[in-house]
């Protein structure tokens, strides 16, 4: 493991990042960033990219590579559109997809975020081959977003992790169902935190989590306000694997943020903001895919192992 200025360095940043652009893409696109991410059942890596147009709305398209890296097969046009006719919370696009295997079903679910009149929404979708979307509607109504789902049932039932906004912050919550449409048992998970930390006030969830035989992982985003703006930095945590409601440890401080040029600069900048992760085929190496400065989308890698060790080191109840 390296130091930075002191810091240990959980998560490194690949060489040749940013690994997407809007100048990859095949059709005119003003910026592409905050990916979901997945494998395939034959090994190849799927990005669902936000794609945000020149009207200022998204969409998704997926991207696929061999390697995770490069060679990138962008679908020719929009893989996934708002569709506003059919379901009017998409009026002002779709964006920041979190994507889940789900073993039982034997489909990928994409939670995310429907920008409707009324707000940020969280709408959920199913496809096999990211060709076909079967949309389930929209199951957190606004002001909420953030969500993935867990890849199986706990004590029966689905589980969501969202991230409602409420007047004492915004905090990460779960929640449950036995059809995917009908969402209760709602409890909240991770507190952002007060007063000065870097994570005061608002978090929520970056990718889906991460099942280590230890827990439930989470890596989370926390908002720090500025007078120069927000900084998106990310934090981790681990929760019971039998009830991920409950949080065994959380990290005291952030383990990546803006550093790089392409995050400090953009259209939003000092943003880091992952939707997706592959693991490594030693089953302990997370490929982070994050949106830089809501731009463009980088790539930065770490170990599950020491992120584990290090919250034995710095985590707290
Ligand atoms: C959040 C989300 C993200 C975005 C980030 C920074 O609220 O909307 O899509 O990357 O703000 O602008």
């Amino acid at each position: 493991m390296t130091t930075h200025r002191g810091y240990e360095q959980l998560f490194h940043r690949h060489a040749s990042n940013p690994i997407l652009t809007a100048a990859d893409w095949p059709y005119p696109a003003h910026t592409v960033f905050n990916a979901g991410a997945t494998r395939l059942h034959d090994g190849t890596t799927l990005l669902l990219c936000r794609v945000e147009d020149r009207r200022g709305l998204s969409h998704l398209c997926a991207a696929r590579s061999a390697n995770g890296v490069d060679g990138w097969v962008i679908d020719r046009e929009p893989t996934f559109r708002p569709d506003p006719e059919r379901y009017p919370e998409e009026l002002w696009g779709i964006e920041d997809p979190r994507i889940t295997f789900v073993e039982e079903l034997g489909k990928f679910a994409i939670a995310y975020t429907a920008f409707s009149r009324g707000g940020p929404g969280v709408a959920l979708a199913l496809t096999e081959d990211f060709r076909h979307f079967e949309r389930c509607g929209l199951i957190m109504q606004p002001d909420d977003k953030d969500a993935a789902l867990l890849p199986r049932r706990i004590d029966g039932h689905f589980a969501l992790l969202h991230r409602p906004m409420a007047d004492t912050g915004a905090h990460i919550w779960i929640s449950f169902s036995p059809d995917l449409r009908n969402w209760g048992g709602h409890k909240l998970m991770l507190c952002a935190r007060k007063g000065g930390w870097w994570d005061a006030n608002k978090v929520g969830l970056s990718p889906p989590m991460i099942e280590t035989p230890r827990g439930w992982l989470m890596v989370y985003h926390g908002v720090r306000h500025t007078a120069s703006g927000c900084l998106y930095r990310l934090g981790v945590a681990l929760f019971a694997l039998d009830d991920p409601a409950c949080c065994l440890s959380r990290g005291d401080s952030w383990i990546f943020g803006p550093e790089a040029s392409y995050e400090r600069q953009g259209d939003v900048g000092n943003v880091t903001f992952p939707c997706g992760y592959t693991l490594g085929a030693d089953g302990d190496t997370i490929n982070l895919y994050y949106g830089a400065a809501d731009t463009s989308i980088a790539l930065a890698s770490g170990s599950i192992r020491e992120l584990l060790s290090w919250l034995d080191e710095h985590g707290c109840d």
